[in-house]
């Protein structure tokens, strides 16, 4: 037996890269064309380097993200890689500032790239370094169809299911709930019975105007139907709950555990998505897996494929993994998708590795 792998951090380096995506995405709440993200790398003593990616929604967040964990550093040198003591001691530096937004990411990332350093130290595959194994998670495609009315969005369903999908999300928010429908029954006109048909709102609507809509969408064979209202709105995705035929989805905006307490207790869905980045890391996420398995609430990832594979494997109530390629361009191996599952990278640690040639050709200025 060789003695246990301590990690001491030497340095925290971040870069932005604005990635171009293949299919642009157009929700109710704007357009994404672009994948803004900040690469984190986590340097150690030892020579081991933990790394993730943040995704930053808007160009216009990437420097300042990437300066933020930039500052990080000096405070994190010379300390053990430990994610928890780590939390604890990035959560009291910001009691005053607050932990959402980009102090959130900021202290994602260090999350995510230290359980990657150690989970590389100890020779393990993240999921396996987390008491799991590897498994095929079935995945639905959600690169693309954005809204982009009822015969665009026909075709684009059809061709992301050509990897070999069973399941793909259309998003929604037209101008009234016939168009919704209209676009709805096009797609599934398109898939056919047998393909898993999810629909997202990114928080389009009213109350009341979300409450007819998912009546106008009952019968439709919806999988679930995503944040219709405001996401901080967990009354009001309880009432429209109680009218819906279809289950109601949530949690790519929740920060951090509580936030997800908070609204599991509200009764606001019937099924959880935590965004790894937005829920904290690697930590937030085992604690959220916590949560929904208490409340028997099936829980499914949000973007970051490559780790929620890993993640997905180790929560008790896994649901789906949302697949988009958008980081696939700067890395050495993307997301692998089979028989429409993502079974997580077999190298050591998450298998986020840069390809550094990409990166230098995707810098942004
Ligand atoms: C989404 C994802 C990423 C950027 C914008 C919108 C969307 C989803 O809400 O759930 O995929
Ligand atoms: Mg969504």
């Amino acid at each position: 037996m060789t003695s246990p792998v301590r990690l001491t951090i030497r340095d925290l380096r971040a870069r932005a890269v604005n990635v171009p995506m293949q299919l642009p995405l157009q929700t109710s709440g704007g357009t994404i064309s672009t994948a803004p993200l900040v690469l984190v790398d986590l340097l150690t003593e030892e020579g081991v380097t933990g790394s993730c990616y943040l995704f930053c929604f808007t160009p216009l967040a990437l420097k300042p993200v990437a300066q933020l964990v930039g500052n990080l550093s000096d405070l994190i040198r010379g300390d053990g890689v430990a994610p928890r003591e780590l939390e604890r001691k990035l959560h009291a530096r910001f009691r005053l500032l607050g932990t959402k937004g980009l102090t959130g990411m900021a202290m994602a990332g260090i999350d995510m790239a230290a359980w990657d350093a150690l989970a590389k130290a100890h020779g393990l595959p993240l999921s396996e370094f987390l008491g799991g194994e590897r498994r095929p998670i079935a995945a639905y495609n959600s690169c693309g169809l954005g809204m982009i009315g009822a015969e665009r969005a026909a075709e684009e369903a059809q061709q992301l299911l050509a990897p070999g999908f069973h399941a793909v999300k259309v998003r929604l928010g037209y101008p009234d709930a016939q168009a919704d429908v209209n676009v709805v029954r096009a797609v599934r006109g398109a898939i056919g019975p047998g393909i898993e048909l999810m629909a997202d709102y990114n928080q389009a609507l009213s109350v009341s105007e979300a409450t007819r809509r998912v009546q106008a969408l009952d019968g439709e064979g919806l999988c679930w139907i995503e944040e219709p209202v405001f996401a901080h709105d967990d009354a009001g995705h309880a009432r429209i709950r109680g009218k819906a035929g279809m289950p109601i989805q949530m949690g790519e905006n929740w920060w951090g555990p509580h936030e997800m307490a908070r609204s599991v207790a509200a009764g606001a869905s019937d099924l959880c998505m935590p965004d790894a980045m937005k829920i904290g890391g690697v930590s937030g996420w085992l604690r959220a897996s916590a949560i929904a398995e208490a409340a028997g609430l099936p829980m499914s990832s949000h973007l970051f494929p490559e780790l929620s594979a890993h993640l997905l494997a180790v929560t008790p109530t896994c649901h789906w993994l949302e697949y988009v390629d958008w980081a696939a361009p700067i890395l050495q191996t993307p997301a692998r998708i089979e028989n429409g599952c993502v079974t997580a990278s077999d190298e050591p640690g998450t298998g986020v590795a840069w390809d550094e040639a990409a990166v230098k050709r995707c810098l942004a200025e």
